[in-house]
């Protein structure tokens, strides 16, 4: 079957036909649906976060179930469903107290499936999968606890898009900050994630919504969003713009959602006293953000990281789908761009330049938005 391999750092990922192994007991073959064009594949494109290689990047997708393994029951031949890329063992600390989304076996196993083996292959090369998903590829090995099952009349493009750039964004204004209803937010990068905090945020009835981009594009599309007001931070001082939006106050909520510790110390900036800055984004990895720890204490701000939206996936991406279908969050209206899979690094380059809204690869026909 045909994937994109990543095999080296600022290189294009390459077409390569690979070999898939059965899936083993508790594993599930798919067939991809869709698979959404993320930053995160990105920054391990770059280098600035590490993946084992050569690996098969892509963790947002959905998918058609082929065939399952001897013990699966979650899901049979024929399903759709969302692709998790935090899919939960149930059984350690963190899957038990409420945190499946940070599932230790799953951190511990990265690249490959839960009992430490890849299902892929190049002419018996090993080739790792990005967070047990592996979605630039026509099929995947996941485990059962990665299929999230829907409904076959929805969507499964916007199925893909809920597999992470939704449940992660509108999951950090709902599951991770919990914004109150009349709170001010500034959401600093108004990309693919950050549109989703900003339509989190518009869904729990925020007064203002902030967006912070450097793309005058994307700032326009994020008003589709609920975006209230908007900061170019190339042209004008983006903390002084923020605060004179909230009257000198800052935010309640400030959302870093682009990845940089610049862009972490500005959320931080940017809140008001008893103010909550939420990281969204992965900065460099063993980077470190500076904070004015004095201002912290005095103004009884707070800092907290959210990964996945907070969400435990497979409970959490059924509430997300409720609001999709009620019309209370639009994922359809996110897509601007498709993409066949042999035009994967195409959709990279546009990514870098400076994206407006979600591109996505589409490999089955049908059910799209
Ligand atoms: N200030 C403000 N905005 C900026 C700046 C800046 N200095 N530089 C770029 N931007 C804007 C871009 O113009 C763009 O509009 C936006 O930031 C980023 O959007 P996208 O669409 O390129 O990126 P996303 O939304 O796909 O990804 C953002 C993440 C923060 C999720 C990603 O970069 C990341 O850090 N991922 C790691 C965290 C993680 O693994 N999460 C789970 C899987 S996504
Ligand atoms: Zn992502």
């Amino acid at each position: 079957m045909k994937a994109a391999v990543f095999r080296e750092i600022d290189k294009p990922l390459v077409l390569e036909n690979l070999d898939l192994d059965s899936p083993k007991e508790y594993e599930v073959r798919v067939r991809v649906a869709a698979a959404g064009v993320c930053r995160s594949d990105l920054h391990f494109m770059h280098g600035v976060a590490k993946i084992k290689t050569p690996a098969v990047l892509g963790h947002e997708g959905s998918a058609v179930v082929e065939e399952i393994g001897s013990r699966v029951t979650r899901v049979k031949p024929g399903d759709h469903v969302i692709l998790s890329f935090a899919p939960h063992c149930g059984q350690c600390q963190s899957c038990l107290s409420g945190h499946a989304n940070l599932c230790d076996l799953h951190m511990s196993t990265a690249g490959t499936l839960f009992d430490g083996s890849v299902r892929l292959h190049a002419q018996g090369e090993d080739i790792y999968h990005m967070g047990k998903v592996a979605c630039f590829a026509e099929q995947a090995i996941v485990p059962e606890t990665g299929c999230i099952p829907i409904d076959k009349d929805f969507s499964l493009e916007e199925a893909a898009l809920i597999g992470c750039s939704v449940t992660t964004g509108v999951g950090s204004a709902v599951f991770n900050a919990q914004i109150q209803p009349g709170a001010t937010v500034a959401v600093i990068g108004a990309g693919g994630v950050g549109l989703n905090v900003i339509q989190g945020a518009r869904m729990l009835s925020a007064s203002k919504i902030i967006a912070v981009d450097v793309n005058d594009a994307a700032l326009e599309f994020s008003s589709k969003f609920g975006a209230t007001d908007s900061v170019n931070a190339r042209h004008s001082d983006p903390v002084r713009k923020i605060k004179d939006i909230t009257g000198g106050k800052g935010v309640d909520y400030a959302f870093e959602v682009f990845g940089s510790t610049e862009t972490s110390t500005l959320a931080y900036k940017s809140t008001a006293k008893g103010g909550t800055t939420v990281i969204v984004g992965l900065a460099p990895v063993g980077a470190e953000a500076g904070i004015d720890v004095t201002e912290l204490v005095r103004l009884e701000k707070k800092v907290q990281g959210s990964y996945y939206g907070s969400a435990i996936p497979a409970v959490d991406m059924y509430k997300i789908l409720d609001y999709t279908k009620s019309g209370k969050i639009d994922v359809g209206g996110l897509i601007t761009n498709r993409y066949s899979l042999e035009q994967i690094n195409e959709a990279y380059e546009e990514l870098a330049k400076g994206p407006v809204g979600r591109g996505i690869i589409t490999m089955i026909d049908g059910n799209n938005s």
